[in-house]
């Protein structure tokens, strides 16, 4: 049997959005969520695409995310927008916020979105990436839960903690990286487990804190930060900004809802916007050329930038569909049939 399946955008979409309805979401919250797999999916960042559509299911059947949610909008400053998720996941919250976050930005240079009370299981780039389309420089963060040890330490605290940068580019899509400040994303540990791997050394610690390459051991047990107490650090930020600052919890005050332990899946996120043309006036196009000269001093080396390998991978999955493994697409058509909506 071929052990993957191929998908094309409108099949992938139609799946995700059946599966997600079918299980009790809003038709709203479907479509945010769909928009963001389908997407991951299609830029082969496999460990959140659609595959998250299993954890987004299994949250709901375990009461830990409002599948109906609406989100409420609050104009918190000049430069602050609150959205309250409701306990619903945060792409519906972040796509309802996203404009008056433009706007403000536009207005005073600098705005800050702050989704509060949410379900996150999301790749950033995707929210990044669209605000650098209308032309702004993003940053995003969110904490996740306690998957973490910091460096020097055995057991997990921090989250595996995501943070997204995106520039806009004059002629083309704009220069993106988003990446966990452990040493993978949880969910590309999972993925080894489902595919029965090992994981490389130096990514986890088991539960004695001992170093492992066991898939399980790993998840039990606790990641690595990237980068030792650099990535540490970033990640202690990351918790802060969008944790006490925003008036949202911590990763260790939260729980992923898996039947695994007691507890709200629930955080914040903090997603800071910057207008070059407030900073900059007439000399926005000089200075995203200066831009320029750098990332082509990078590629110029036979490096390659961040994006670039998710850029190849979008033409791709157009031209030719998405391949995603048979089991998994199975497991989706299961959900979509067995859903209590069904
Ligand atoms: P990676 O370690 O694969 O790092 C991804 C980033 O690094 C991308 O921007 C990628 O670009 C870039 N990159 C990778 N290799 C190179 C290279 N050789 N040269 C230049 N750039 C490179 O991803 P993670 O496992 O850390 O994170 C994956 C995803 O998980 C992210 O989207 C993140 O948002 C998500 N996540 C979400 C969480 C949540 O709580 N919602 C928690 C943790 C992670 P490219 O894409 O082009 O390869
Ligand atoms: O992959 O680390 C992860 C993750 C946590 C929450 C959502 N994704």
């Amino acid at each position: 049997m071929d052990e993957h399946v191929r998908l094309s955008m409108d099949e992938a979409w139609t799946l995700s959005v059946d599966v997600l309805e079918q299980n009790g979401f809003s038709q709203d919250q479907a479509a945010a969520i769909a928009r963001s797999v389908v997407a991951a999916q299609r830029d082969e960042c496999h460990s959140h695409g659609l595959y998250r559509l299993l954890d987004c299911v299994r949250t709901v059947r375990h009461c830990g995310v409002e599948p109906r949610a609406v989100p409420e909008v609050h104009d918190q400053a000049p430069g602050v927008i609150s959205v309250d998720a409701r306990g619903g996941c945060s792409l519906l919250a972040f796509e309802k916020g996203r404009q008056a976050l433009v706007e403000k930005t536009r207005d005073h240079g600098v705005a800050v979105l702050a989704v509060n009370d949410a379900f996150h299981f999301s790749a950033l780039w995707t929210e990044v990436e669209s605000l650098a389309d209308q032309g702004l420089v993003a940053l995003a963060m969110t904490p996740s839960h306690a998957y973490v040890a910091p460096a020097g330490g055995t057991s997990a605290l921090l989250g595996t903690n995501p943070i997204a940068f995106a520039w806009p580019r004059p002629d083309g899509l704009p220069f993106v990286f988003d990446f966990a400040t452990s040493m993978v994303a949880r969910g590309e540990v999972e993925l080894h487990r489902r595919a029965g791997e090992s994981i490389p050394e130096g990514w986890a610690l088991d539960e004695r804190g001992q170093p492992t390459t066991e898939p399980e051991a790993a998840l039990a047990g606790a990641l690595l930060p990237f980068g030792g107490h650099k990535g540490t650090a970033l990640s202690i930020m990351i918790e802060l900004l969008a944790g006490p600052l925003i008036g949202d919890r911590l990763g260790h005050q939260t729980h992923p809802a898996d039947g695994s332990d007691e507890g709200t899946p629930r955080h914040g996120e903090f997603i800071l916007a910057m207008d070059p043309h407030v900073f900059l006036g007439g000399d926005v196009d000089l200075r995203l050329q200066q831009a320029e000269a750098l990332f082509e001093g990078i590629t110029a080396q036979g490096a390659r930038l961040p994006s670039q390998r998710r850029h190849a991978a979008r033409a791709r999955s157009r031209s030719e569909g998405m391949s995603i493994p048979s089991g998994l697409y199975a497991e989706l058509v299961q959900l979509r049939d067995s859903g209590d909506q069904a």
